[in-house]
């Protein structure tokens, strides 16, 4: 027969402690663009303006920012969308011809 009674709390004394939600969140991960010789200045300000909707003002920021020290962040985002990003980018740059690289590293 069973022990359950309803007017009861019927947990024999046991203390039961509840799991704790073991929730991370995703990881975030940097664009970056690595700096070259032969990449122009102009080509660099309009990637980042057409794949990453920045001012021209920002971008010209950030380019010079890769220029002098050799890698600059492009902005933040999801795993997927950070690889469509480097792809994109990797892409468009080898169809013109030019060497500039696109990478990601966890934030
Ligand atoms: N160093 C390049 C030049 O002098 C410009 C450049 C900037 C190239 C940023 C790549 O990610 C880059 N023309």
């Amino acid at each position: 027969m069973s022990d359950f009674d309803p007017s009861k709390d019927n947990d024999d004394g046991l203390v039961v402690q509840e799991a704790k939600p073991k929730l991370k969140r995703p990881p975030l991960y940097k664009v970056i663009l690595l700096n070259d010789d032969f990449t122009p200045m102009d080509f660099v300000i309009e990637i980042l303006m057409d794949f990453f909707a920045m001012s021209e003002e920002k971008a010209t920021q950030v380019m010079l920012q890769v220029h002098t020290q050799g890698v600059g962040v492009c902005g933040t985002y999801s795993k997927d969308v950070a690889e469509t990003k480097v792809y994109i980018v990797n892409e468009y740059s080898r169809e013109h011809h030019h060497p500039l690289l696109c990478s990601m590293e966890e934030a």
